[in-house]
């Protein structure tokens, strides 16, 4: 019928990809005229890349397609979808005025598309938990149920680097607004210097680093009840002579793959050694540049490794190397994710270990824009994660697996 037909329509269009280039020449200038040139450019961006996660979900098998979450996920994307949609169509009405010197309608038009996708991110808020338990009721229909199959596999990767495209779109703008309306808003983090939207031009990697551990360490403690979380070492590669490392990237998504990691080294640490030990072992952190200029952390664990059947499975979604005992329930993992833990942290209900879906969301954050992320294990020994990220801003957004 005739939503249907407009969501087809809109999804046969092309996505335009992403670059962090791009993103940084919005602030470039940044005012009123290059906010209202990005809202017309998601005016068209946001409706095909909502179609297309749609579609998706719409061309799954019946048997998840029909669970409640799922049927909720579809619900949420098709009211996104046709709110960005019919603003769109309405904005294009309106495009025959002459906006130039009419300051009350530049404001006005601001103003609606910022409470526009603050809404839009509100409703999408649950999406990861929504997937989760639709997946884990979709398990007795699997064949092997601590793997989803191949066709699921893609779905949660292809949907999941679409959705991150999108929260980075409507992120960056909503933070550019609000650095337009208030400059001399505090920065948001300890390694803001100058902030174009999410990006942080010039990153204190470093910073960022000790950020994410101190998180991880404050999750562990809690977790396993005041066991004291392994010191975490930061260690500087030659070639760089003790100097700063500043790089371009998106803080929150290096935090979330630092974070994730982290804590997966704490555990394995802690429970290959026991839980009652004075102490641990370090975790190493490598932090370097490589010949073409890229980003290279490398982090350490002398965790126990996994087994060389298992290297790839930390990268499965629902995989979890937790024992049964300390996975939790879902209202407590509600919430808790998808919240940064140094900023919702009440002490409780902090999970050490989440879906199961940390890995695989941090191997797709790295990916985004030209990185990678991998991990070697050494089994009975330790396992070392190895991020890179591009040093090209140009590098544009990655749809597919390479
Ligand atoms: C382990 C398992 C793992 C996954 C991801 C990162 C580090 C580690 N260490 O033993």
């Amino acid at each position: 019928h005739f939503d249907s037909q407009r969501v087809k329509l809109a999804a046969s269009r092309a996505q335009t990809p992403l670059s962090i280039a791009q993103c940084l020449r919005l602030g470039d200038s940044l005012g009123t005229k290059s906010l209202l040139k990005n809202i017309s450019f998601l005016n068209r961006e946001l409706p095909v890349r909502f179609s297309k996660r749609i579609v998706e979900l719409r061309n799954l098998p019946t048997e998840l397609r029909k669970t409640e979450p799922f049927m909720s996920l579809v619900q949420n994307y098709s009211a996104s979808f046709h709110e960005l949609q019919s603003y769109s169509d309405n904005s294009r009405l309106c495009e025959g005025i002459d906006l130039e010197d009419n300051e009350a309608m530049q404001r006005t038009i601001q103003r609606e598309y910022a409470n526009l996708l603050q809404r839009v991110t509100n409703r999408h808020k649950q999406d990861v938990v929504y997937m989760a338990h639709g997946i884990s009721l979709f398990k007795r229909y699997q064949l092997d149920r601590n793997r989803p199959s191949e066709e699921i596999r893609h779905f949660l990767n292809s949907f999941n680097r679409g959705r991150l495209g999108i929260r980075i779109m409507i992120g960056h703008h909503l933070a550019l607004q609000r650095q337009l309306l208030f400059p001399n808003a505090p920065p948001a983090s300890t390694t803001n210097s100058k902030r174009v939207g999410i990006i942080e031009p010039q990153c204190d990697i470093e910073a960022l680093i000790m950020n994410a551990t101190q998180s991880a360490q404050f999750v562990f403690f809690h977790h396993y009840n005041t066991v004291f979380p392994p010191h975490v070492h930061l260690e500087h590669s030659k070639e760089l002579g003790g100097k700063m490392v500043r790089f371009p990237v998106v803080p929150a998504l290096l935090h979330h793959i630092l974070f994730e990691l982290l804590k997966n080294s704490m555990r394995a640490t802690a429970e290959f050694h026991g839980l009652d030990k004075p102490s641990y072992p370090d975790i190493l952190v490598k932090l370097s540049t490589t010949p073409e200029g890229n980003l290279s952390i490398v982090i350490k664990d002398h965790g126990g490794g996994l087994p060389q059947r298992q290297i790839t499975k930390p990268f499965d979604y629902m995989f979890t190397t937790a024992s049964n005992t300390v996975c939790l329930d879902f209202p407590s993992i509600i919430s808790a994710i998808e919240s940064k833990p140094q900023t919702s942290a009440t002490g409780e209900n902090l999970p050490l270990c989440g879906f199961g879906f940390g890995l695989a969301t941090s191997k797709l954050y790295a990916q985004l824009f030209g990185g990678d992320l991998e991990l070697q294990s050494t089994p009975g020994y330790g396992t070392e994660a190895h991020i890179q990220m591009s040093r090209l801003e140009d590098q544009i957004e990655q749809f597919t697996d390479h």
